[in-house]
């Protein structure tokens, strides 16, 4: 077997999926996807606008309407949707490799994690096929009455360029094996692997229709789906800004129920009674991890008083060692950022955490001249009304606040208005089951962080979010439950 490597990566897919073909958009239109690792071109990719969407709604109708997919049994489905994990783990190095060429996440990454975690998501969720009934329900009357479970429709998932392959899957897995159809729109930073699997779901047997890819941009492709009249539902993964634009094109047009799954600005509580090394790991994985790129990333790290200048000084060299370089090269833990936009962004994160005077320990500027990379950086001394403590950042920048009591850090962590995750590092068994209960936040990992499995549902309180994906949660969000009612007549009971 070859090894894949970014000079010998082939990008074969580079057109619109609709209705089980590859095709050009109808404007001819394309858009340039880069690589992160030098700001080149990597290849252009077909451009959907308006008119490919409803072409592509009406292929995902017909293909509900009248195709076999939502007919076939669940188990049938679940046959089909292992046989496309299948596919996934036999070109695992090719997919691999386009994620980290389009995406800039290390090599190692993309194969160890993301590519065997989502096929992990699918298999598990696929899963669900034959195992979801309604009740019989007693009811005040000579009635028999049951509930049913029913595939919602044409469903539609907009999806965010941090984890590209992952977020395809934790939205199409569910909504297929519902017996849904799906429109997706890639983010346009990372189209390429969902074309990939779009190649991969075809070969699997997945009927034409029932998995159509747009790639294109957010104000175009992205409203013209969320706002379809013929679209039933849409979940949707990306910023709290674009969030709420989704619901509001769903009240604007067919009501369609949303899930959202939005940003965040995690806290992670480490109390003084802990180990300050396993502290200063969770907190480094917690906020690092994947170039710092994640909703749920730590990014309000509060360190009780004890323990805070010990924490400061060892978290700030471990981020001086992180080894920062070509994602494609061995023993690199960190990439470039996905995009110019979201290094300039990051950067200039950097700069008001300097202006507004929180202490610069390490890192906080780019290297090198070619491609988006920023050193993993370090505040300390960081006051909850800075813009670095309030805003999501989205990159390696880690901010360190100082807390006294559990009543004070309780109110402080509270104290925004994301509520997607949080982590707390303590030996005491109180204070972990005081704290998880009084932070308003969707998970909760206690002495560990980015803890992920499909059984775990996963979702945001407050402005991070409505519903919960993965679990058996995440196959409902493409039900409909359907309540049936019928005299019983002479019945025993
Ligand atoms: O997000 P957008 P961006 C946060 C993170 C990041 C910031 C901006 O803080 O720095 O958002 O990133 C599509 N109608 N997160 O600009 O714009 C878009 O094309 C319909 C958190 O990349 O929200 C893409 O497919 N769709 C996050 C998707 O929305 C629209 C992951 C996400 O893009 C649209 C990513 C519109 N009007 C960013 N505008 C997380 N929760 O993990 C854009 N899109």
């Amino acid at each position: 077997m070859t090894t894949i490597s970014p000079s010998n990566v082939e990008v074969k897919y580079k057109q619109l999926f609709i209705d089980g073909e590859f095709v050009d958009a109808i404007s001819k239109k394309t858009f340039q996807t880069i690589d992160p690792r030098t700001g080149h071109v990597i290849a252009d990719v077909a451009e959907a606008d308006k008119e490919d969407v409803d072409v592509a709604v009406k292929a995902a109708r017909k293909a509900f309407d009248h195709g076999p997919w939502p007919r076939m049994t669940g188990y049938a489905r679940s046959r089909v949707l292992h046989k496309l994990a299948d596919l996934m783990e036999e070109r695992l190095e090719e997919l691999a490799a386009i994620e980290t060429l389009d995406n800039g996440k290390p090599l190692s990454m993309s194969k160890g994690m993301d590519l065997p975690g989502s096929v992990t998501i699918l298999r598990s969720l696929a899963g669900w096929g034959d195992k979801i009934s309604g009740d019989t329900c007693k009811v005040n009357g000579p009635y028999q009455a049951y509930t049913l479970y029913e595939p919602i429709g044409v469903a539609a998932a907009i999806i965010p360029w941090n984890f590209p392959i992952a977020s395809l899957i934790i939205k199409a897995a569910p909504a297929l094996v519902a017996g849904c159809t799906m429109v997706l729109k890639p983010a346009e930073q990372t189209p390429l692997t969902a074309l990939f699997i779009a190649a991969l779901a075809k070969e699997a047997g997945i009927p034409p229709g029932v998995l159509n890819i747009l790639p294109g941009f957010g104000p175009t492709t992205g409203a013209a789906i969320a706002s379809h009249m013929d679209v039933d539902k849409i979940s949707f993964t990306g910023s709290t800004e674009v969030g709420r634009l989704i619901m509001e094109a769903s009240a604007k047009s067919n009501l369609k129920p949303v899930t959202l799954e939005l940003g965040g600005k995690s806290p992670l509580i480490i109390c003084e009674d802990a180990d300050v090394d396993i502290a200063v790991e969770i907190a480094s994985l917690g906020l690092f991890f994947n170039m710092g790129q994640c909703c749920v990333a730590s990014s309000r790290i509060f360190v009780q008083e004890g323990m805070y200048n010990e924490f400061l000084r060892k978290a700030s060299e471990k981020a001086r060692n992180r080894v920062v370089g070509d994602p494609f090269q061995a023993g690199v833990q960190q990439g470039p950022q996905v995009d110019e936009t979201q290094f300039k962004k990051i950067l200039g994160y950097i700069e008001s955490g300097k202006t507004e005077g929180a202490k610069l320990l390490t890192g906080g500027k780019r290297i090198g001249e070619a491609g988006y990379f920023i050193e993993p950086t370090v505040f300390g001394d960081v006051k909850d009304d800075m813009k670095i403590a309030k805003e999501e950042i989205f990159g390696p920048v880690m901010s360190v606040l100082r807390f006294k009591s559990l009543d004070e850090v309780v109110k402080r962590a509270n104290d925004t208005m994301y509520g997607l995750a949080a982590g707390i590092v303590t030996n005491d068994l109180n204070v972990a089951n005081r704290l998880s209960r009084s932070i308003r936040a969707g998970t909760i990992w206690i002495n560990c962080y980015h803890v992920s499995d499909p059984a775990l549902p996963f979702g945001g309180y407050k402005m991070s979010g409505i519903g919960r994906e993965q679990s058996l949660q995440a196959v409902l969000n493409y039900m409909q439950l359907k309540t049936v009612v019928t005299p019983v007549h002479d019945s025993p009971w």
